[in-house]
């Protein structure tokens, strides 16, 4: 199977595809300016952490520029007692740490043939931090949730028109009861051991382990518990998958992917060994193997998992890879999760653009 996109693929020279070379901006590679989306730059793909100045920022809206100082998360609808909490009364209640990976359901989109609209992610649409914060389960116990219940929403602060000519409306999403209440969905207050920062959501958002982004909605103002499923904007306008037979899937949990984070597309090496090293993630399941193929996946060599391992956050990976022809050299890998979902060859193409975790070709120059 030819993975390979370069151009200069065939006479065996530097591949087309170049290294990053966009300026940064706030340490990130961006994509849009109003509102600001960027993406984590290329040498924070190599880190387990991703650094908070280097964490991608994905915004449908202006971010809130100030949140009142009356500020408070209300939790309310079908509940016992409607609560009322300021960001002192979360900071009050049991803390919970957890290392989680966070990518946004349009990571890759540049990838994808046919083009699609929509943010042009490249990798970079993909991070992981510690979040720090109360588990939510712990506040709608408080609240106490009646029978009934179908689904929580989440409300945002931030407002805006989702596309020219739309209603204005805030950002909201839902979610089914059991992942609501699921004791490591977090409303998060801290980011790698510091106060949330406003572009990712201070005073309070949540933080949907396994789930891709858009679950994890920022700014938290209200938090309303449902008897029925909410249909709105971003629920089910946005981020589904629309089957052939006309069925559509919400997009959900994150899809088992890995990503080469050395050696950078078009880099020039020599003809010795080298330590190939790479990520790999998948909401479903840990990471169970990841494997890499320098013949277009005719055969596979297995990598090393290294550094620590955490239900919902990336693994880490190498591969001693030595070249065994001079010239162009594409490598490829792909993961496998303890659930035995395998990372697809190709992404199944979408019209909105979502879940690209078809494997992702790196093309190199050996002398
Ligand atoms: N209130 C609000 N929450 C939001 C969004 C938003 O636009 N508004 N974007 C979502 C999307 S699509 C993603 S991928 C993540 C990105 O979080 P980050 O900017 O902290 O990386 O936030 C989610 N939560
Ligand atoms: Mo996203």
């Amino acid at each position: 199977m030819n993975l390979c996109t370069c151009i200069q693929a065939e006479s065996g020279g530097m591949p087309a595809v170049s290294p990053r070379t966009q300026p940064e901006r706030n340490g990130l590679v961006p994509i849009d300016e109003s509102p600001f989306i960027g993406e984590t730059p290329q040498n924070s793909l190599q880190t387990w952490l991703t650094p908070n100045p280097h964490f991608y920022v994905r915004n449908h809206f202006s971010t809130p520029a100030d949140i009142p100082s009356s500020w408070n998360l209300v939790i309310d609808g079908h509940v016992d007692q409607t609560l009322d909490l300021s960001l002192e009364d979360l900071r009050c209640l049991p803390k919970q740490t957890l290392p989680i990976t966070m990518e946004c359901a349009g990571n890759n989109r540049s990838d994808l043939q046919p083009k699609v609209p929509g943010n042009p992610f490249q990798s970079g649409a993909v991070s992981t931090a510690i979040w720090g914060g109360v588990p939510l389960s712990c506040v709608l116990e408080r609240a106490g949730i009646r029978e009934g219940a179908k689904e929580v929403l989440f409300e945002g602060l931030d407002s805006g028109e989702p596309e020219p000519g739309h209603q204005e409306m805030t950002y909201l999403r839902s979610l089914p009861t059991e992942v609501a209440t699921h004791p490591q969905t977090l409303l998060a207050i801290e980011m790698n051991g510091e106060t949330l920062s406003v572009e990712h959501g201070y005073p309070v958002r949540l933080i949907v382990p396994g789930w891709y982004g858009m679950a994890s909605v920022k700014w938290l103002r209200r938090i309303c518990v449902l008897e029925e499923s909410y249909s709105g904007f971003f629920q089910t306008d946005r981020y589904i998958i629309e089957n052939e037979d006309g069925t559509v899937d919400p997009v959900a949990q994150i899809k088992v992917k890995s990503l080469i984070s050395w050696p950078n597309q078009g880099e020039s090496l020599e003809s010795t060994s080298y330590n190939v090293t790479g990520l790999a993630w998948s909401g479903f399941a840990h990471i169970a193997s990841v494997e890499v193929s320098d013949d277009g996946g005719e055969t596979w060599g297995d990598a090393e998992l290294v550094g620590p391992r955490h239900r919902f956050a990336w693994q880490q990976w190498n591969f001693s890879w030595t070249p065994s022809r001079k010239g162009h050299n594409t490598l490829i890998c792909r993961a496998v999760d303890e659930d035995g979902n395998v990372q697809p060859m190709e992404t199944a193409w979408n019209r909105l653009g979502y879940i690209i975790n078809g494997v992702k070709p790196v093309c190199v120059n050996v002398a």
